[in-house]
């Protein structure tokens, strides 16, 4: 099978030619960057390092990393380089405690990432013949609105069904043929569910390639997934951010690993103890500059995602650099059900709450193939001998607390003061029994 590309030239540049373009664009961002954003400037000043230092890759090393922490003390807008009437879009995403992390786009970023997602779509063997189902949901989020842009730019034909409403979705995809199906693993698996309940066979549909991403899947998920919905399914991976979707994008070979599209996003290993870059191969942190942003450009963000990156050339042509299926985050971050969930986030919503103690456990499950989460939380001695009515008033309110702030629904159990283990180090705060 031939290969498909998007960008050839670029995505089989040889490294010198990929390494000289990657330099005049992070020595352009630097200095930009240098001049426009003030915490930027500061942190640079912090390190002794001047734009002019920059004189070649090795010395990105020099400049100081940037963390979701950066971003949350200048929220909501002040790591944007530009003006507000340059940005024509803001994505949202969860920060560590109630403040997202919110990033903006100029009509020209919005551009590059469609570019980016039309380039991944084709990585998975997408056309312009392709009927695209995009399942990702649309709003904040940047899954929806990412690949839909990607797709239009690609030429095929977009269904902005979103997420939810399995019975609905499936009929479209029978109705319409649906060829691409864009979603997270843990919903194309709901859907594998649905049609079993409907009676419909995946084979009788158009479905060929499953897009997934926005969650860690194992190859014990991909196989399941494949199998149940008859389909060869890719991984794509991503962050708001560094663009959103649309970062790096598994092809169709067996090589292994999804191609990070370097000559925008540089990537790094770095040890996530000592901040100390990895030699190539190595698994640790892995860390992006973007290199073509204009609103939002991020220098050395740490992704906390865990994985490695490899060199060879892949089977499908392509020099662009691949990083294996992230295998963890070096933070606490859960992703349930495509949210991602803080237990930070948690403890803020309880602690604002009477009557509750400091004390709770996240038990996080898979339930069929859906992800359930249930917090268990103390309640102080005067209010567990209070009447039921009482009880069962906090246990609506924390619920449906969490749900307005961190966008996910849950179960909360009320537990007597005293039950939740205490521990002698570090609390465990979270047990996530799901085996994907
Ligand atoms: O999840 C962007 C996205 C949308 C990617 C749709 C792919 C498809 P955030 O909400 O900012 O952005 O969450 C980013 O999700 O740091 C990883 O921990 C996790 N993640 C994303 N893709 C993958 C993947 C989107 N393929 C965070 N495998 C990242 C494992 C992933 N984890």
């Amino acid at each position: 099978m031939s290969t498909i590309y998007w960008e050839e030239e670029l995505e089989t540049l040889p490294r010198v030619g990929l390494e000289s373009i990657q330099l005049k664009r992070l020595q352009a961002l630097i200095g930009r960057v240098y001049e426009a954003v003030e915490p930027y400037r500061q942190k640079m000043i912090a390190a002794g390092v001047k734009p002019e230092d920059i004189k070649g890759l090795e010395d990105l090393k020099k400049l100081p990393f940037t963390t979701k922490e950066d971003l949350r003390e200048n929220y909501p807008f002040g790591m944007f380089t530009m003006e507000l009437d340059d940005i024509v879009r803001v994505h949202a995403s969860s920060g560590t405690t109630g403040k997202p992390t919110v990033v903006g786009y100029t009509k020209k970023d919005i551009d590059t990432w469609a570019n980016m997602m039309a380039r991944a779509l084709a990585c998975a063997g997408a056309t312009r013949g392709d009927m695209v189902h995009n399942a990702y949901g649309y709003g904040l989020f940047t899954g929806g609105l990412g690949a839909h842009y990607g797709a239009e730019k690609l030429g095929a034909t977009v269904i902005p069904v979103s997420g939810g409403n399995s019975k609905r979705q499936i009929n479209i995809m029978r109705d319409f043929g649906s060829t691409i199906l864009m979603s997270t693993p843990s919903y194309a698996l709901n859907l594998a569910d649905a049609m079993d309940q409907m009676g419909i066979d995946p084979a009788s549909l158009s479905l060929r390639v499953g897009i997934f991403g926005a969650e860690p899947w194992s190859e014990n998920m991909r196989e399941e997934v494949e199998n149940k919905l008859n389909i060869k399914a890719v991984d794509i991976y991503g962050l708001s951010e560094v663009i959103g979707p649309g970062v790096a994008q598994e092809c169709l070979t067996s090589s292994g690993g999804m191609h990070i599209f370097e000559d925008h996003f540089l990537p790094e290993i770095i040890n996530p103890d000592t901040g100390e870059p990895l030699p190539q191969g190595e698994r640790g942190e892995l860390v992006f500059t973007t290199l073509t942003k204009e609103a939002f450009p991020v220098i050395r963000y740490r992704t906390k995602d865990i994985t490695s990156l490899h060199y060879e050339t892949c089977n499908c042509g392509r020099t662009l650099v691949r990083m294996e299926k992230v295998t963890g985050r070096s933070d606490d971050m859960l992703i349930i059900r495509g949210v991602n969930v803080f237990p930070s986030q948690v403890e803020h919503v309880l602690m604002g709450i009477e009557g509750v103690e400091p004390h709770y456990q996240i038990i996080v499950e898979r339930e069929g193939t859906m992800d359930s989460m249930t917090v268990e939380v103390e309640v102080s001695d005067s209010l567990f001998t209070d009447e039921i009515k009482g009880l069962e008033q906090l246990t609506k309110r924390i619920t449906r607390d969490i749900k307005d702030i961190l966008g996910v629904s849950c179960r909360v159990k009320l537990v007597n003061p005293r039950a939740i283990q205490r521990s002698e180090g570090k609390a465990q705060r979270v047990i996530d029994n799901r085996k994907i």
